[in-house]
């Protein structure tokens, strides 16, 4: 391995992370875990020796290959690189980078460009669920500029419009993993749901929050941390996902009131940090839960009506409409959300043992 590894360095929706063809990185998930660190340069709560950002959102790797599915273009593969602890974990999807997958896939040839906008469609390993993302190609090249604007990124970008289908239950088995709307836990009433990303669903005036705190007095609330954190070990294996200290779900989604318009407000830990925005399939999952009677979030959430929702999610740094398809019955059949991506650098990466190998 003397030459470095391939990778295109991306800003996927408001998350950036580097995007790999599988057939570039080992095989054996040991192997391209500690690769991956190394580049990253975790642990370390800096991450100055390698390209990681020092924040869970700018720690991310996509792992891209050309899929053997029908109907399908390619898969993607999600990893979390921990930034303070030698972890890499694929229990997530994660929506945001998967912004970044359409354009990567049709630059590294993967999907060839189909007029001015090439729809990709997406296998995400993690949970095996579809996406289909609509890159914008005109004259059969991907266009990153654009007048698409979304809350958490400075400017504007060309539209990357993603829909999810089958996302009910991705991680969990079932939309609402204790067969409940709501459970009770350390004395607060959660709503456990998966609707793409597991999301632990609290009030926060339970917790004896306005909700529109800023991350950055939520993350300094020691306490909080606490409380969030137990309750979320407990829920881990309610949610049928076991043990979740090596794990970055669920989410703690703390809901309230909306204050801008929007459907309901949120603030969002990750699980240990507390996010600028909302994850993709988080704000999903959270729209859901505003929609299911008896859920945490449905009585404080603007529902609007009719059979397609516009859920505008509010978070710190603005909102994210989550565009819900309803079926007869009132539940969620497909989801649809507007992000944008840019193409930071394409070259190679070096872990620095290659002079040893
Ligand atoms: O929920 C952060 C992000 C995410 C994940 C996280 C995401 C999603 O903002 O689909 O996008 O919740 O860890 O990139």
């Amino acid at each position: 391995m003397s030459d470095g590894l391939p990778v295109m360095w991306m800003r996927g929706g408001t998350s950036k992370g580097g995007y790999f063809l599988a057939s570039d990185l080992p095989a054996e998930a040991g192997a391209r875990d500690a690769i991956l660190l190394r580049i990253m340069g975790s642990p370390d709560p800096r991450q100055i020796d390698g390209m990681g950002g020092g924040d869970p959102l700018s720690s991310k790797v996509a792992v891209v290959q050309p899929s053997s599915r029908a109907g399908v273009d390619v898969d993607y593969l999600f990893l979390q690189v921990f930034v303070d602890r030698a972890v890499v974990s694929d229990a997530q999807n994660c929506g945001n980078i998967l912004a970044g997958v359409g354009p990567f896939a049709i630059e590294r040839g993967l999907v060839a460009a189909t007029g001015d906008v090439t729809e990709v469609t997406i296998y995400m390993e993690n949970t095996g669920q579809i996406a289909v993302a609509r890159v914008a190609t005109p004259g059969g090249r991907v266009r990153y500029g654009g007048p698409a604007r979304i809350d958490g990124v400075p400017g504007t970008a060309a539209p990357i419009p993603i829909t999810f289908r089958d996302t009910a239950g991705s991680s969990c088995g079932a939309l609402l993993p204790t067969g409940r709307a709501s459970d009770v836990i350390e004395g607060v009433e959660a709503t456990l749901i998966d609707n793409g990303m597991p999301c632990v669903v609290l009030r926060a005036a339970d917790l004896g929050l306005a909700g529109d705190e800023s991350p950055e007095a939520l993350e300094a609330d020691s306490a909080l941390r606490a409380r969030l954190e137990a309750i979320r070990l407990m829920a881990g294996p309610m949610m049928g996902l076991g043990d979740v200290r090596d794990k970055s779900v669920p989410k703690m989604t703390m809901v309230s009131p909306p204050r801008a318009g929007g459907a309901i407000a949120t603030r969002t830990f990750i699980p240990n940090r507390c996010h600028k925005a909302i994850g993709v399939l988080g704000a999903v999952s959270v729209a859901t839960a505003a929609l299911i009677p008896g859920a945490t979030a449905h009585d404080m959430a603007r529902r609007g009506e009719g059979a397609e929702r516009n859920l505008s999610v509010e978070h710190p740094t603005g909102e994210m409409t989550v565009v819900a398809r309803l079926d007869g019955t009132g539940a969620v059949e497909s989801a649809g959300v507007l992000r944008t991506a840019r193409k930071l650098m394409d070259g190679t990466v070096y872990t620095g043992w290659e002079e040893d190998i």
